[in-house]
């Protein structure tokens, strides 16, 4: 057996039967005899490549197997590797290396730091001291990138490896779902119970934990008002339930605000809190208690304030559940309605996310990347239901286009839709010729307001007077649906008013290969 019959053996067995890669030199003994049964999913850039494997192992709840080009390759990578970090996304990452005779040369190509680049993005990572020793590395890395919290690992393999002899490895089982301290989860229970006006604040880690029924039970149970935390690269709550009361914006004194009139704050699956521009004073409305569930002994460590557990989320609700419930709570007001949008030239982002949510269907899933519209999203086009919305938590563009691709290539029975801003889409448009060589029937929505949005709506925040012109913010001339034709995504149009949205919309979420959609927007 070699290095390279031992590490497929482990990926079948780990069910990791896709490589997302951008091959070079190093990497190309991997592929030698090829078996049919692995698919290589090429992206053409490595921020594309690790953003496709992020949406992939999202989806599928496994991890991602990635195979890089060298030190060239990871660098490129490194920013969709740190979004990996945060969203907590499981990914087996390799890099190709030079051949280990050549390492007193310092040849070309040559990672001479291939653990070091990475970090501190990964969790773990290694490159073997023997080729031998390479299958027991992945398989390490397997199961260090699925421990809670989840992230991505990295192995260097240099290229001679793959040919070496070596014994096979086994897979393993490992129970990864471990249980809060019972003491301090039943304190929790207790001070939820004896609350009056509770709020649960609800994080990407419900959804990636498959607790979004356990969630909304104990929501019910407790009468709780329900809002999402902040950033949060998730769904964990249906935004139309009566008890959804919104998103908490990333500042300290917005959120007190939000939250006054709780006397209990619990934050599942979480940070306390997620905070974008600097606030003082308390992190909580006076007279409030916080209590935290997160799988992540990080998160839980750095929280301000409050009693927090570590352990699976899905069986830490379940817990909670087993408790005799307490009947007597009056209900709280939810959300507020919001106003219709009405139709305009150039349309409103309202109007074309208002129109999206009436076109398409609750099951199909957005992943989204479009800053600014992010706000009016929550109005406009509420998620519904589990595992229908992603995005990422590291703030880092370039996630949406690789990760829709990825999401689409992950469930190929349900509608994906690519819900990008003008500005996000151009840091790795290259995803699209990667949906149109695997003719996904998925659709892409480029909200196109020719501008970095965000910045300018952000700019007041560092004292710029409100529409005073900002640097480096004009996208104009960017034609989108050029960009997708070029790309193989022949089924792209352009809608400029409002009237021809819906079926340009409908006809876009029934197509049987990729198509794209740029809305110009105000
Ligand atoms: C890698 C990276 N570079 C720069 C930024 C800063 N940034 C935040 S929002 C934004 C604008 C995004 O533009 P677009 O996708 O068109 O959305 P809009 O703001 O117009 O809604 C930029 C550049 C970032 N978040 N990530
Ligand atoms: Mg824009």
């Amino acid at each position: 057996m070699t290095v390279r019959d031992a590490v497929l053996r482990l990926l079948r067995a780990f069910g990791m039967h896709r490589i997302f890669g951008n091959p070079g030199s190093t990497e190309l003994p991997l592929f030698l005899g090829f078996p049919a049964d692995f698919e290589y999913v090429l992206g053409l850039q490595e921020s594309v490549v690790v953003g496709m494997a992020d949406g992939y192992a999202a989806a599928t709840k496994n991890a991602a197997f990635v195979n890089l080009h060298s030190a060239v390759g990871v660098g490129h990578a490194m920013g969709a590797i740190f979004t990996a970090w945060k969203n907590r996304t499981p990914l087996v990452i390799t890099a190709g290396q030079q051949a280990r005779s050549l390492f007193p040369f310092d040849p070309f190509l040559f990672s001479a730091s291939a653990t070091e680049l990475p970090k501190p993005y990964v969790k773990w990572s290694c490159e073997p001291a023997r080729a031998e020793d390479v299958p027991l590395a992945i398989a390490r890395a397997y199961y260090m990138a699925m421990q809670p919290p989840r992230g991505p690992v990295l192995v260097s393999i240099p290229s001679d490896d793959w040919a070496r002899p070596c014994d096979p490895v086994d897979p393993r089982r490992i129970g990864n779902a471990p249980r809060c301290d019972a003491e301090v989860l039943a304190t929790i229970g207790d001070l939820v119970d004896q609350s009056h006006r509770p709020a649960f604040v609800i994080g990407a880690g419900v959804d990636r934990g498959c607790a979004w029924d356990e969630v909304r039970d104990l929501a019910e149970r407790h009468r709780a008002r329900v809002f999402t935390a902040p950033m949060s690269a998730r769904c964990g709550f249906a935004e139309d339930h009566p008890q959804f009361a919104g998103f908490l914006p990333a500042m300290r004194e917005k959120i007190v605000a939000a939250l006054a009139g709780s006397d209990l704050v619990l934050v599942l699956g979480a940070p306390v809190f997620t905070y974008h521009v600097e606030g003082h004073g308390p992190h909580l409305p006076p007279g409030a208690t916080l209590c935290q569930i997160t799988d992540d002994p990080d998160i839980a460590a750095w929280a301000p304030i409050g009693t927090s557990v570590v352990g699976d989320m899905r069986r830490a609700v379940r817990e909670l559940l087993e408790r005799p419930a307490r009947p007597d709570r009056v209900a709280q007001p939810g959300r507020a309605a919001r106003p219709r949008a009405e139709p305009s030239t150039p349309m409103s982002v309202a109007f074309a996310l208002q129109t999206l949510a009436e076109v398409r269907r609750p099951e199909h899933i957005v992943v989204e990347e479009a800053p600014s519209s992010r706000p009016v999203m929550h109005g406009y086009l509420p998620t519904l239901r589990s595992e229908t919305f992603y995005t990422m938590a590291s703030g880092g563009l370039g996630f949406g286009l690789p990760a829709a691709v990825g999401v689409a290539l992950a469930r190929p029975t349900s509608r994906v839709i690519g819900l990008v801003g003008d500005g996000s889409a151009m840091y790795s448009i290259q995803a699209l010729w990667t949906a149109a060589q695997l003719m996904l029937p998925m659709t892409f929505v480029i909200l196109n307001n020719r501008r970095y949005a965000a910045l300018q709506e952000f700019a007041p925040t560092f004292g710029f007077a409100p529409g005073a012109k900002l640097e480096g913010t004009d996208l104009s001339g960017i034609d989108f649906v050029a960009l997708a034709r070029g790309m193989g995504v022949t089924d792209a149009a352009r809608v400029e008013r409002p009237d021809g949205l819906r079926d340009a919309l409908a006809s876009a979420l029934q197509s049987s290969a990729p198509a794209l959609l740029e809305i110009v927007v105000a």
